[in-house]
């Protein structure tokens, strides 16, 4: 559990507060939108004011978590309009699973200047103490126990559907109770929505089982590209900026693609490199081994976890293969 000092300190900020930005991390997974959906509905719960905002677009597949439709930095709103107007101005500013200015694009210039006061709630290691007040567990397989702890502290109420955004937080962060990071606090948390009356069942279906034909056409071009090196033990595999006029797929659609690789016993670190509209390459790394993938993500200026990391690399592709290459091949020899 984080210290009940950061938990008190978090209450009295949110107690202060009328009207709150609540954002996240770029390319916002299940995590990031179930702790925005939940933190949002718990601030309104309390008569506050409270305005999700994310950075770039989220999947459709977490849609359902949200009642509207949740506005997207830059594609429908300037960073101008956070400080003015009728979206903002804000006295709070929530940062939900990250603590880092990278994964934080184009709204770090207003975070750095705003007068309002910023809680974290986050369970990464890597952090740049943006934060007058922070709720940190590395310990923690997800944002949303974090989250869901401190609400628990708070004693404010936690409803069904904020119960439906912490599951889903706390399942997909732990790629549905699979990864090693699910330890028994996980499974216990798991345990108590369930009790406040969500359905794990239907929420595995609206996860995992609506692929978008033109997603599933995605996966099997990405498919189709693997290499195994390293004796089998790295598995990489690229997708170009063509694949997805190809085959009618979004950024969004490749979340959670680079996992399936995993489900050959001999892969132990796999990477998914994706062409970017602007020529650079989005990396993203896993690692079921003793290879920490976090220390590679940080050569390029990346994060994230020991099993799951990511970075930007210099395009084109093969260039930025090879750079992962040399780094994997190292540690895996
Ligand atoms: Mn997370």
């Amino acid at each position: 559990m984080a210290d009940n000092e950061a938990f008190r300190q978090a209450i009295a900020l949110i107690e202060k507060a009328q009207c709150v930005l609540v954002t996240t991390h770029t390319k916002p997974d299940g995590d990031a939108c179930g702790c925005v959906a939940v933190m949002c509905e718990a601030l309104r719960g309390l008569g506050k004011r409270a305005q999700p905002l994310f950075l770039s677009p989220i999947p459709q597949w977490y849609g359902f978590l949200f009642d509207e439709k949740t506005p997207v930095l830059r594609a429908d709103v300037q960073t101008d309009d956070l400080s003015r107007g009728a979206f903002g101005p804000f006295d709070l500013i929530v940062i939900l699973d990250t603590n880092s200015y990278s994964q934080l694009p184009r709204i770090e210039p207003f975070l750095k200047q705003t007068d309002a006061p910023i809680l974290v709630i986050d369970h990464h290691a890597t952090s740049d103490n943006i934060g007058q007040v922070e709720i940190v567990e590395p310990a923690a397989a997800a944002a949303g126990l974090v989250l869901y702890d401190f609400l628990t502290f708070a004693g404010w109420p936690i409803t069904r559907r904020m119960a439906e955004g912490l599951f889903v937080a706390i399942a997909t962060d732990t790629g549905w109770f699979q990864f090693n990071n699910t330890d028994s606090r996980t499974y216990r948390r798991a345990a108590d929505l369930i009790d406040l009356g969500i359905e794990p069942a239907d929420i595995y279906d609206k996860l995992y089982q609506n692929f978008s034909y033109p997603r599933f056409k995605l996966m099997q071009t990405m498919l189709s590209r693997l290499e195994l090196h390293l004796g089998e033990r790295y598995a990489t595999q690229h997708i170009l900026q063509a694949d997805f006029e190809a085959t009618g797929a979004s950024y969004e659609d490749t979340e959670n693609l680079i996992n399936e690789c995993h489900r050959i016993s001999s892969v132990v670190v796999s990477s998914l490199l994706v062409e970017l509209k602007d020529g650079r390459v989005r990396c993203s790394l896993r690692s079921r081994g003793d290879v920490d993938v976090s220390e590679i993500a940080a050569k390029f200026g990346g994060g994230g976890h020991k099993k799951a990391a990511g970075t930007f690399l210099p395009g084109p592709i093969d260039h930025a293969k090879r750079l992962i290459f040399t780094e994997v091949a190292q540690r895996l020899r």
